[in-house]
């Protein structure tokens, strides 16, 4: 049997850092990335049949759990009917109906393979629609790795950007403005700067990237309004919040507070695809008109609404509509963080949690942070620690102080106690 050790080795000599991903090679927090050999229900098992208590789930898809028999059944027939066909399918209209049901600022949607592709092809959408370039994202929020969006903030406010990744040509992101989370009076100051010239602005409204930050109800209401009064597109991306953090994605709870909200466009991804390959961006069909083969803007994928991974996000989808799905996948998920505060306090270390739906994260400090910034504050050593003491008892936790946390309907009272039990331990 290897260990994982020898296949991280092995791994890093036919593939760059031996992962497909780079947050996967534990640089963040140190030690030997766990090489999964499978998964079920809450649990993974590594190469050398370690257990452990998924709270990861595949960075968000799998809030069913692992393995759910009628996701399982439903992939299986699908692949006996055909992987792929480039050409239409009756199931890819049967997702987009299910999104539009769910999700009423959508009217139209288009699938596509990943987050970074849909989120990619909506900022292309929206400066296609509106004609203009700019385009404002907030520090801390990641939407994917296409080139316009590896940027960091400017010098000054109002300066555009610079890469955050070699490869990338300044001018690619001379039109991408990073301002910082939840401040109301840089969008204040950079609609009024240039407001005529931005095309949209993108924001995670419950941002994962920076381990769990929410974006305040004034801050967004102001959004909202600049947005509307400039004629830019507020571009919601909820890649990892949509089917998440409540039924309606975050927008919906957004809408509870501000009379009448709605994002332009949306970005979904990770649960919609129940852990296969499958994204899509959405929106009001005066907008998504603009795409080939309707429109200008063109869009375009081999794999895009592929069969077997419609068949896997629509079972999905199907599941947590249940009556109840949500009110108690959250209570396990607030169990679960008020237990990591409690353990915490027992033990004398500063630590805060926060939690919406399946969705959670916490931190060594006094209080939540609002913005980036304040999250890397508090510098990482304390969560690289409290990580490791957690996976050598049998909990994977995300290998990175800045990535939010998932439980999924799979993880039962028991795994929440045994999890804050393993905590208390850790912490003291
Ligand atoms: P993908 O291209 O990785 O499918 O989606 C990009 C993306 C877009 N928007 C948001 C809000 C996201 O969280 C993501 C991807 N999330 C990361 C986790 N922080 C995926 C994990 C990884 O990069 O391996």
């Amino acid at each position: 049997m290897s260990t994982n050790a020898a296949l991280f080795e092995r791994a890093q000599r036919s593939i760059p850092g031996g992962v497909n991903s780079p947050v996967r090679a534990f640089k963040a927090v140190g030690g030997t990335p766990r090489f999964i050999a499978k998964a079920q229900g809450a649990y993974m098992w590594d190469a050398e049949g370690r257990r452990y208590i998924d709270y990861i789930g595949s960075w968000g898809p799998m809030i069913l759990g692992h393995g759910h028999p009628e996701v399982l059944e439903a992939v299986q027939k699908a692949a006996l009917d055909g992987f792929s066909f480039g050409a239409p399918t009756e199931r890819e209209v049967e997702l987009a109906e299910e999104i539009l049901k769910l999700v009423p600022s959508v009217e139209q949607v288009r699938l596509v393979s990943s987050g970074t592709e849909a989120a990619m092809s909506a900022i292309r959408l929206a400066r296609g629609f509106t004609g203009r370039s700019k385009l404002i994202k907030f520090e801390g929020c990641y939407h994917g790795h296409a080139d316009a969006l590896l940027v960091k903030a400017g010098s000054g406010l109002a300066t555009f950007g610079h890469p955050t990744s070699a490869g990338v040509p300044p001018e690619v992101v001379q039109h991408t403005l990073v301002l910082e989370y939840n401040n109301v009076e840089q969008i204040e100051q950079a609609f009024a700067e240039v407001g005529s010239d931005i095309a949209c602005v993108m924001i995670e409204p419950i941002a994962g990237n920076m381990n769990f930050v929410r974006a305040s109800v004034p801050f967004m209401k102001r959004l909202r309004e600049l947005c509307t009064q400039h004629g830019a597109l507020l571009v919601f991306d909820e890649v990892m919040s949509g089917f998440r953090v409540a039924l309606g994605g975050a927008q919906s709870l957004y809408a509870e507070q501000i009379s009448g909200f709605t994002p332009d466009l949306s970005v979904f991804g990770k649960v919609i695809g129940g852990g296969m390959p499958l994204a899509a961006f959405a929106g009001p069909a005066k907008v998504m008109a603009q795409l080939a083969p309707l429109g200008p803007v063109y869009q375009a994928g081999t794999l895009s609404g592929n069969p077997v991974a419609t068949a896997c996000g629509l079972a999905t989808l199907k599941v947590i509509q249940r009556p109840g799905f949500f009110e108690s996948l959250a209570q396990r998920t607030q169990s679960l963080v008020q237990g990591l505060v409690g353990a915490a306090q027992r033990a004398g270390v500063p630590l805060v949690g926060d939690s919406q739906g399946g969705m959670f994260g916490f931190f060594f400090a006094d209080a939540l942070p609002q913005h980036y910034q304040a999250v890397m504050a508090h510098g990482s050593d304390k969560f690289n620690r409290f990580f490791h003491a957690m996976l050598d008892r049998g909990v994977y936790l995300a290998p990175a102080m800045y990535e939010a946390g998932f439980v999924s309907d799979a993880h039962t009272e028991q795994d929440i106690a045994d999890t804050v039990a393993a905590a208390a331990q850790a912490l003291g």
